[in-house]
């Protein structure tokens, strides 16, 4: 076990522990950051106010939103000069949700991804394919450190070129792969088609996440690249991957609790809910220094269990394997896609009509395909082939840009995707996930 006192400590310790980083990060953001000293004094509560983390439910509720309105550095608690990395990830309409880390904070993210890794077997014997993107994105780097925390041999080959991929895992003879399950159904199908056999390759574990997968699509991958796949989740607004960590048990992942606080809430009366109970996943982040947040709606669909873990015996909370959300996000190839995006390229090329669209999610063997229909605005209609695919181009070319992964664009005749009296139904997911 990588951290055995913190990943086997009783509820008690654990409990004072939190208690202790919660009244300290309360008042660091009271000081530090205006928007929650303001949020705060408009429910005229003090600093004071928060004893324990049994105090929790008293304080207010962070979105995405939020980060939003405060684009790019207005939930930062530390000085510009104490941030040494960025992140970032989609927001509604294509603008960032940014996130900034001290040096203590990358510590505690390298931290939680090392004993992620090592949950699922990893050791400094093991050599690490890091198949998940490097750059804003939180997976490549996020994983990166935590595998060389260990002492692994980590190989940063981030996305893309799959007959390269092979070859590395071939020639390093990887033990461990990360990347998104889909990716990983897609690496195993190019191998059958390449006729190599899985036992020229020495994988015996992968660390997927970053989109939800079912335990169907879990048993396939173990089958087909004969390992052990485990489930690792984060967002980057928390930190990133390694905020829980599944142990090989049914029912969940174990969250690295010492730094990020859950709560499952109802979403309509946003009520904390008990064991068990289905809600939204709500984290607090104890330790963090330049964005700490509390009680952040992650608007992912999970459930909590305080029992003891028979599998591995690690007392952290354990949380369901996330299979849905609460709101609109899609997430597409292991890049969170919102309609909105879609909406504010399409809006912004007149010749097609932007408010009339409609989006097919779909999954090609195992990986996700995402087709835009729009209709061709009325002036623009016309026989001519070269025109049409100039036009089929352009919006080809901007939505690429905005969402950073391709979508197929089927221009249609105008009228032909009429909007609804009611709400319009414009997402066609027909993944089975
Ligand atoms: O996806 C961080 C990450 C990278 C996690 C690599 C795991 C591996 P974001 O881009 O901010 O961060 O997206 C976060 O992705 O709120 C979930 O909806 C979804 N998600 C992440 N991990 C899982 C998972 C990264 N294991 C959003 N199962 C989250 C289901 C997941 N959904």
């Amino acid at each position: 076990m990588f951290n055995e006192k913190i990943e086997k400590m009783s509820r008690s310790e654990m409990e004072n522990l939190q208690s202790d980083r919660l009244v300290d990060v309360v008042k660091r953001v009271y000081d530090n950051v205006k928007y929650y000293r303001n949020k705060m004094d408009a429910i005229k509560l003090k600093p004071s106010d928060i004893k324990s983390i049994k105090d929790i439910s008293k304080l207010p509720y962070t979105t995405k939103q939020d980060l939003r309105d405060n684009y790019p550095f207005g939930t930062f608690a530390v000085p510009k000069k104490d941030i040494i990395r960025v992140h970032a990830s989609s927001g509604t309409t294509g603008k960032l949700t940014v996130v900034g880390y001290t040096k203590r904070d990358i510590d505690d993210w390298a931290e939680c991804t090392a004993r992620a890794l090592s949950m699922a077997g990893c050791t400094n014997e093991d050599v690490v394919h890091i198949s998940y993107g490097y750059g804003l994105f939180t997976g490549g780097l996020g994983i990166h450190y935590g595998a060389e925390k260990l002492g692994a041999m980590t190989v940063p080959v981030s996305t893309g070129n799959t007959m390269r991929q092979i070859t590395l895992l071939k020639d390093f003879e990887a033990s461990t792969i990360c990347c998104t399950p889909s990716y990983a159904m897609f690496i195993a199908e190019e191998l059958q088609k390449l006729n190599i056999p899985v036992s020229e390759l020495n994988l015996k574990r992968g660390i997927f996440g970053a989109e939800p997968w079912s335990i169907e699509m879990k048993n396939k991958i173990e089958k087909l690249l004969n390992i052990e796949a485990f489930d690792i989740y984060g967002l980057s607004e928390i930190s990133g991957p390694g905020v829980s960590m599944s142990c090989g048990d049914e029912f969940g992942l174990h969250v690295m609790e010492d730094f990020f606080y859950p709560e499952i809430i109802d979403v309509d009366t946003l009520e904390p809910l008990e064991d068990l109970q289905s809600g939204e996943l709500v984290f607090t982040t104890l330790n963090k220094q330049g964005i700490p947040l509390l009680r952040y709606r992650t608007r992912d669909i999970s459930a909590l269990d305080h029992s003891e873990c028979k599998h591995c015996k690690r007392t952290l909370v354990r949380m369901k394997r996330v299979c849905g959300r609460s709101d609109d996000m899609l997430i597409i190839r292991g890049v969170n896609v919102f309609p909105s995006q879609i909406e504010t390229v399409l809006m912004n090329i007149p010749e097609v009509i932007g408010s009339h669209y409609k989006i097919f999610v779909d999954r090609a063997g195992f990986l996700d395909t995402m087709e835009i229909q729009v209709e061709i605005s009325e002036n623009n209609v016309t026989d001519e082939v070269k025109s049409i695919e100039n036009i089929r181009h352009r919006v080809e070319h901007d939505m690429q840009s905005m969402l950073g992964i391709a979508a197929k664009i089927t221009l249609v005749s105008p009228n032909s995707l009429p909007l609804s009296e009611g709400k319009t139904a414009r997402i066609v997911d027909r993944r089975k996930i």
